[in-house]
């Protein structure tokens, strides 16, 4: 907190984490999202975190968006992760069904597991949109996975 102006550097600081398979797109995403303002931080803690301001209204967000190392390739990620997130981005590829399917199977099972915070948001983002015509996800199905859950969808 703090700068040289004497004004708060935030007011609110929110940890969102993008969870899903490997090769989905979730770095590309954090990628393209931060790639004006972030601060590159903390590799060495296994996983990659990136920060981006947002203004919102009159209030100044920070967020702190935390994406694996990869780890998830091989289903290790720790309570640690999860910990105290606001929000959670569950990235699935269109083109690949069991992307799909594992957000509901296994990762939405490890969320309940180690979030410790009830109220999170969660998102569902499906990715690589510019190759409609691999789609192997219909937009159906899609809505079918979110109903019960209280989750955004993007319009992907
Ligand atoms: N066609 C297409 N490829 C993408 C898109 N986003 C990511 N990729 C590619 O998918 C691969 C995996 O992306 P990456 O961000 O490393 O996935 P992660 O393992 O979930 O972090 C890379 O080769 C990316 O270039 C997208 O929107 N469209
Ligand atoms: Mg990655």
């Amino acid at each position: 907190m703090g700068s040289s102006s004497g004004q708060p550097e935030f007011d609110y600081l929110f940890k969102v984490l993008l969870i899903g398979d490997s090769g989905v797109g979730k770095s590309s995403l954090l990628l393209s999202f931060t790639s004006n303002t972030f601060d590159d931080l903390s590799p060495t803690i296994g996983v990659d975190f990136k920060v981006k301001y947002l203004t919102i209204g009159e209030k100044k967000l920070k967020l702190a968006i935390w994406d694996t190392a990869g780890q998830e390739r091989f289903r290790t990620l720790t309570s640690s992760y999860y910990r105290g997130a606001q929000g959670i981005i569950m990235v699935y590829d269109v083109t690949r069904r069991d992307t799909f399917t594992n957000l509901s199977d296994i990762w939405a099972k490890e969320i309940d597991l180690y979030s410790t915070n009830q109220d999170c948001i969660k998102m569902l983002v499906g990715n690589k949109v510019d190759k409609e015509s691999e789609r192997a996800v219909s937009k159906k199905r899609r809505h079918r996975l979110c109903s019960g859950v209280r989750m955004f969808v993007s319009g992907v």
